[in-house]
């Protein structure tokens, strides 16, 4: 790849990270503002809560999104050649979305929440008027359409690399005994990206285009229960991708830092073929209190929910173990950082199991519970991964230098992540409901405590994201050959 090419791509990482983790701390900021609330000690009108909430669901969701699609397309250029005005327009109808967005939460008082269940947003079209409702269901599509032209694009430079998607995810070595090893990893999961997403992000425009032709003229009506699938498709699938985008991370800084391949053997490829299938058949798990639904798909959603996630976790945690077991690994943040973000991929995966189980479903699915499931996951996992992700950035293409302090950020980081998500799982034992915006008093004591917990992981990722910034002077500087000449290079 010529270096121009690579020093735009390089650009266009680094602005990406940048968006991501300013936009993260903001996010944190309105998360903190939210439990403050609920425990009683700020008040803001249920309004307000829920114009918050909105904000914080969406925005979260869309940079764990842009965070990993940065960690992506990286890693992926190094392999295959790569067209960066593609990246950048997925970025610039990112931006315009966001836009939207915000213009529609703050500007005209939407908040419906970033789920959009029709057809909730007509009924705040009819009380708030219909530019906040068609903003915001705009902007979510235009996002998605961004996303939409980037895999579209990818999947066409992987068929031409590789012959097809079937061979990008190892079919030859898994059916048709092919010996040796399959495609990089990064080829793997970007794939498997491509299909799960793309079949996502296509149900939620279906429904989007039906909230929004609902607003339009509102003669036409849709069935919500056949727009309830659509929705929680896309958003399910949506937000699991990130992970299976971020993770590309950990294949590649934990080969670099240990001198040793990530082989994509049969086992890894077999693990995320299967990944692929559960992650597009199981969101019905979060249809599990809707009776009209049938009952052998809440049962695929069930036994599969349990096994979505664990093929690929399985193998990335063994993996890991394995490629550092007996290794020369030099422990820095963004090896130690990847390595804890497993953990907290694990760890958040655990409490998902227990809440897919039907019988449990009907108690814990609308506590706090759930988001005590994934903030573990995205917080302590993909987000992780992003901030590593970044220090490992900069090093290589910037001038960041680790320091003591940024041992400190770590540790805190992770400290009181596990104590806010610690506080979410004991307030949904305790039964506090999730999204409501004002709390009984027994419950106001586990959102004191997060509160708490959350102001300490905003300062940690201030941290992060200022030495980040700070250290980003030269990138494009350098010359390629010096940062991605072999994947392998040793980094002592
Ligand atoms: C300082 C860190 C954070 C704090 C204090 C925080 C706080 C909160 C609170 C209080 C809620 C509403 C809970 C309820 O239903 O009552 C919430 C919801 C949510 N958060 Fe966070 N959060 C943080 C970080 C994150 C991160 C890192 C992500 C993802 C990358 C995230 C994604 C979400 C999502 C998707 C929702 C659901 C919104 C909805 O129910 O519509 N949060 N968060
Ligand atoms: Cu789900």
């Amino acid at each position: 790849m010529s270096n121009n090419a690579r020093k735009s791509i390089k650009k266009g990482v680094a602005f990406s990270l940048v968006v991501t983790s300013v936009v993260l701390v903001l996010m944190m900021i309105f998360g903190v503002i939210m439990l403050l609330n609920q425990g009683n000690v700020v008040k803001i009108s249920p309004e307000m809560f829920y114009k918050v909430m909105t904000i914080h669901g969406t925005g979260m969701i869309g940079i764990a999104s842009l965070g990993g699609s940065a960690i992506m397309w990286y890693f992926l250029s190094k392999y295959i050649q790569l067209n960066h005005k593609v990246f950048f327009v997925n970025l610039a109808l990112s931006l315009i979305g966001v836009v939207l967005i915000l213009t529609a939460i703050f500007g005209f008082n939407f908040s419906d929440g970033w789920t959009f269940l029709y057809p909730l947003p007509s009924f705040s079209a009819k009380f708030k008027g219909m530019t906040g409702a068609l903003l915001f269901l705009f902007g979510l599509l235009i996002l998605g359409v961004g996303y939409l032209v980037m895999y579209f694009y990818l999947a066409a430079r992987l068929i031409k690399e590789y012959g097809g998607l079937g061979k990008s995810l190892g079919w030859d070595y898994i059916f048709r005994g092919k010996q040796g090893y399959g495609p990089p990893a990064a080829v793997v999961a970007t794939t498997m990206v491509i299909i799960a997403n793309s079949v996502g992000i296509l149900a939620g425009a279906t429904a989007l285009m039906e909230s929004i032709i609902n607003i339009i003229n509102p003669d036409f009506t849709f069935d919500p229960m056949l727009a309830k699938h659509l929705t929680y498709a896309f958003g399910h699938i949506f937000a699991n991708c990130t992970i299976y985008m971020a993770v590309i991370a950990v294949y590649e800084i934990l080969q670099e830092y240990t001198g040793r391949p990530w082989k994509s053997n049969k086992a890894f490829l077999i693990a995320w073929n299967f990944s692929t299938l559960f992650t597009l058949m199981i969101y019905t798990h979060h249809l599990l209190m809707d009776f009209a639904v049938p009952r052998w798909m809440l049962i695929i959603g069930q036994v599969f929910s349990y096994a979505n996630g664990l093929p690929v976790m399985v193998v990335t945690a063994y993996g890991a173990l394995m490629i550092i077991f007996r290794s020369s690994v030099k422990w820095d943040f963004a090896s130690s950082m990847m390595f804890l973000a497993m953990f907290g991929w694990v760890a958040g995966a655990v409490p998902a199991i227990i809440d897919a189980t039907i019988v449990v479903n009907h108690v814990m699915h609308n506590t706090k519970w759930v988001p005590g499931h994934f903030h573990t996951y995205m917080g302590m996992g993909v987000i992780a991964m992003i901030f590593g992700f970044m220090y490992y950035f900069n090093k290589t293409e910037g001038s960041q230098k680790q320091t003591g302090f940024d041992k400190l950020a770590i540790s805190t980081y992770f400290i009181f992540f596990t104590g806010l998500v610690g506080s979410f799982l004991y307030a949904g034992k305790i039964s506090a409901p999730r999204r409501w915006a004002v709390h009984l008093p027994e419950w106001t004591g586990s959102d004191q405590v997060g509160a708490l917990c959350g102001i300490f992981i905003i300062a940690a990722a201030l941290i992060f994201t200022t030495r980040f910034i700070m250290g980003l002077r030269n990138v494009g500087k350098k010359t390629p050959d010096n940062t991605l000449s072999s994947p392998l290079k040793s980094v002592s």
